[in-house]
């Protein structure tokens, strides 16, 4: 009864909210309705000279969305209550894309990678409700795209009229946060290329512009990496659930093509116990029983980093990773080192001792060994919170911090003067791991719990507990699914449309009423739903179609 209650009053706010997700910084709406001319058309304007390839794609992509997108009767419950007043709209006969004089012409994906400092994603967005053209200006390709995105989000279908409910429309965008990421670890469970595609392009339409892929980890290693194909060939689940270097550059592309850049991370020294297949000689308590001794899942196994060879073998891999993607960015992982592992293992103590330093010390030479090679590859490190927060490792400060095991973290990483991509799991987490461990949040309840509603993530707030000087150290953040318990059969469900909470948080900015928001949710969701997502229901359908 209470939740009957609940429902029936959130519809309330639906009628005069459009269904703009994530919602632009500035926004003016009317309450005329128009439509969209049967003949609409897109045009990139003469001042952009030599337009690239995925701009036109682009354009193609959201011609189709326009048109395939079908919200059916949702439009009468957004804010047309007179569906009368649809038969003397007027036609918008088209749009045009400009970029302001002066702006360099880059390809879509180029600006998609370029550091986080650089990205340009302003962009600004005026459809007239006269029938006039409609227009968006912005000062790169990768504005016009996130314009474009804006654009398809004001379109409903009913009975087969194409209709905006709220112009004149007016939007000036930017994102609060350059990094706006989903994490996706295809190691624990394979997922084959078309749903990574998938994925990308339901990111795509709520703006996240990073894909974290995590891609190894003890369980499996599925990346081909030229030099170092030994460990798909004997890490892989199967030769079949690999991803081969064109799978790769097939995701970079089809990513860049849509806004995302992709930041990979393999994850050492910890997390590797399947290295051992290829090279036991490089791993520590390899296979180690009881394996909850040794690590946090099983099997046991980690990089014997001490060693001159394991380190330098390691510094290679980053060096050919470096080549694979194009990212500025590369996580190097080093979460969860299980230190018994180490004292425990016969050959990490004689490498300490032959060479006179200590454990922080050696791992301190590992890892100045991986991001030195990542250096002279031109790119950025990522690592996880441990790296910086329970080893004095000398990182240097350009390296990327992401906070995982509790927002609180963020300050200590902030204080030492580190970029923070906000990845909390007690915020953040889409799934719980395996579920071996559990603790309490401030209330009392598990924060391990296997399900986070978006209204939680949604109430994220990026710059708690910082001084305004270190604002500008927050890159953004993202959500993160762990797959211990996910595959194929449960990747939409369990990402969409929970992840397009942080989505919002960190293009929009924090403070968003997530009551309020529902409605706008409802509709990305559904419009999700056109594009072949299997979302979740957030709401019975009911209250989308008979809002009173
Ligand atoms: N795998 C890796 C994991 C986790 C991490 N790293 C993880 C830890 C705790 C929970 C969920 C996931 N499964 N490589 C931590 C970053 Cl609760």
């Amino acid at each position: 009864m209470q939740l009957l209650v609940s429902f029936s009053l959130l519809s309330v706010f639906s009628v005069t909210v459009s269904a703009l997700w994530p919602l632009p910084q500035n926004l003016t709406e009317g309450t005329t309705a128009l439509r969209l001319s049967p003949s609409f058309e897109i045009s990139i304007s003469s001042g952009i000279a030599d337009a690239p390839q995925d701009l036109y794609d682009a354009i193609s992509r959201t011609i189709t969305h326009l048109f395939t997108d079908k919200l059916g009767r949702l439009v009468v419950g957004r804010g047309a209550s007179d569906v009368s007043a649809f038969e003397t709209a007027a036609y918008l006969p088209s749009l045009t894309l400009s970029l302001e004089s002066g702006s360099e012409v880059l390809s879509i994906t180029a600006e998609a990678q370029k550091p986080l400092e650089e990205r340009d994603e302003v962009y600004t967005l005026t459809v007239p409700s006269n029938g006039t053209a409609a227009s968006i200006i912005a000062t790169s390709t990768l504005g016009l795209l996130r314009g474009l995105t804006t654009f398809e989000q004001l379109w409903y279908e009913y009975e087969g009229t194409i209709y905006a409910v709220n112009t004149p429309v007016e939007i000036g965008d930017a994102p609060a946060y350059p990094y706006r990421g989903l994490m996706l670890d295809t190691a624990r469970n394979y997922f084959p290329v078309s749903d990574i595609l998938r994925t990308l392009d339901t990111m795509s339409l709520v703006k996240i512009n990073e894909f974290n892929w995590h891609i190894s980890d003890s369980q499996s290693f599925p990346l081909q990496i030229p030099g170092y194909m030994e460990l798909s060939e004997y890490g892989a689940y199967s030769s079949q659930m690999v991803y081969t270097p064109s799978d790769v550059e097939y995701i970079i592309s089809y990513a860049g093509e849509r806004g995302i850049d992709v930041m990979v991370e393999i994850d050492t020294p910890g997390h590797t116990s399947i290295i051992g297949e290829s090279h036991p000689d490089f791993v520590a308590c390899y296979l180690a029983r009881p394996w909850a001794s040794y690590a946090g899942e099983p099997p046991a196994g980690q990089l014997r980093f001490a060693n001159a060879t394991v380190a330098n073998w390691s510094a290679g891999l980053f060096t050919e990773v470096s080549k694979m993607f194009p990212s500025s960015m590369i996580s190097t992982g080093g979460d969860e080192i299980q230190t018994y592992c180490y004292d425990m293992d016969g050959e990490t103590q004689y490498d300490l001792n032959s060479t006179g330093r200590t454990f922080e010390e050696a791992l301190t030479d590992y890892v100045h060994g991986t991001h030195g090679a990542l250096a002279a590859a031109g790119k950025t490190p990522a690592v996880w919170e441990e790296m910086v927060l329970d080893y004095n490792l000398s990182l240097s400060t350009d390296t990327l911090v992401l906070v995982w095991i509790s927002s609180d973290d963020v300050k200590a990483v902030a204080d030492q003067g580190f970029r923070v991509i906000h990845a909390a799991s007690n915020y953040f987490y889409l799934d719980c791991g395996a579920g071996e461990w559990i603790g309490d949040d401030p209330t009392g309840n598990s924060w391990c719990d296997p399900f986070k509603t978006w209204q939680y993530a949604y109430t994220f707030d990026p710059l708690a507990n910082l001084t305004s000087d270190q604002y500008s150290l927050i890159m953004g953040g993202q959500q993160l699914l762990w797959t211990e318990q996910s595959g194929p059969d449960n990747l939409d469900p369990i990402i969409w449309p929970r992840a397009a909470a942080s989505a919002e948080v960190f293009w929009s900015g924090a403070g968003g009423n997530g009551t309020a928001a529902l409605p706008r949710l409802h509709d990305v969701s559904f419009r999700m739903q056109q594009r072949g997502v299997r979302t979740i229901p957030l709401q019975p359908l009911w209250c989308a179609l008979r809002p009173y």
